[in-house]
């Protein structure tokens, strides 16, 4: 079959952009697309980083002007995993040159960002990086809750924890500065929580929040917590730090219902821990799956049973979803509009903390489908 060509052009070239890399090379390898991704242009500011990147990872060309390269005719898909302050001067540029527009999390520094990126984009597809989705684990974890098998959801308890902002390599990294980041660990962490609670759970109703800078002198954000009402009746609480000491990258969750149990951690990604509260209570107890296939979320692209995947098959496997909703030009999720609703939700986080009270928060169409839509 004659593959459509589709010219990428990426704007960032630091871990997300290696990232990135490796999926628009795989992806093709691993899931059988009718389109074939060239990696045309790596884009950013420093030309020797350009030229390693453009080396290890088979970039054909390197450019440092992003709004030459966005406008450029050859170029089909701009993919932008730069600081998140030059998120919507980016897309919004591309959008309106017409391209397909693949942005990293969170997808702008404020909601008015946010919305007017989401509109300049209303004509052309768009991704956002949540690549969390589409762990295996994860995905099952949706497919369980579609059936349901989980029943009446009660709680949404959800974590995510990193350390390394005690003792950060870079203090002066862009991910400290409240102009680049627009926050600190809500942009970088809470919103990959919020992104698969809304995803898993629907929307939410109300919320209370406490956002705290542990870091003397910091003007970011390190750790947060949230108390959540879902539209669904079930609670949930969010935790999100940077301080949490003996953690490197805990994402996760436990979902409890009147029929079933759930519990993921990142760090142990392949499983899935499932309590099935049907049947025999002398039997009950929670199981450990292993989610490798046969007959798991995209186990057949990748390995036999048991052959375990990593970190980098979950930016394969959205990219993948990506390019076969391309082809049936159906609406992928999650996107621009999915994104704003991870922000309007860290607003409400940030209106909380300040005004110590709790933020009614409401329900989009766009969350509340998306909750009870296929994976
Ligand atoms: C750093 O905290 C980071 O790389 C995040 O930026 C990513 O989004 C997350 O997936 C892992 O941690």
């Amino acid at each position: 079959m004659n593959k459509r060509r589709l010219n990428v052009a990426m704007i960032g070239y630091g871990f997300m952009g290696r990232a990135h890399s490796n999926a628009f090379r795989q992806a093709g390898s691993f899931f059988d697309s009718p389109f074939e991704l060239r990696l045309k242009t790596v884009c950013g500011r420093n030309r020797a980083r350009l030229e390693e990147m453009a080396s290890a990872w088979g970039w054909e060309e390197i450019a440092t002007d992003w709004e030459t390269v966005v406008s450029q005719p050859d170029i089909d898909i701009v993919d932008i995993c730069t600081p998140n302050y030059l998120h919507a001067p980016i897309a919004t540029a591309a959008a309106q040159a017409g391209k397909i527009v693949l942005c990293e999390k969170p997808l702008a520094n404020s909601v008015e960002e946010a919305e007017s990126m989401t509109a300049a984009a209303r004509k052309v597809p768009t991704l956002v990086w949540f690549n969390y989705r589409r762990v295996p684990a994860v995905s099952l974890a949706k497919q369980l809750i579609a059936r349901g098998r989980v029943g009446e959801v009660y709680h949404y308890r959800a974590v995510y924890l990193q350390s390394w902002g005690k003792d950060p390599r870079d203090p002066g990294a862009w991910r400290f500065d409240p102009v680049e980041a627009g926050s600190g660990v809500m942009g970088d962490l809470l919103s990959h929580s919020l992104d698969l609670a809304t995803w898993l759970n629907g929307s939410v109703r109300r919320l209370c929040a406490q956002v705290h800078t542990f870091a003397e002198g910091r003007r970011v954000d390190d750790a947060v917590t949230v108390l959540v009402e879902f539209s669904n009746g079930s609670i949930g609480t969010f935790e999100a730090s940077r301080f949490a000491t003996g953690n490197l990258n805990r994402n996760a969750f436990e979902i409890n219902g009147s029929l079933g149990a759930l519990r993921f951690n990142l760090e142990e990604m392949n499983h899935l821990a499932f309590n099935d509260l049907g049947g025999d209570a002398a039997e009950q107890g929670w199981r450990r799956m292993l989610v490798t296939g046969p007959r798991h979320p995209y186990a057949e692209h990748f390995w036999p049973p048991g052959h375990v995947l990593g970190y980098e098959h979950t930016f394969i496997c959205t990219l993948s979803d990506f390019l076969s909703a391309l082809e049936k030009n159906e609406r992928f999720h999650p996107d621009f509009a999915d994104a704003l609703e991870v922000q309007r939700l860290m607003k409400a986080v940030t209106e909380s903390s300040t005004s110590r009270r709790w933020i009614d928060v409401s329900p989009s169409a766009v969350s509340v489908s998306q909750a009870s839509g296929p994976i």
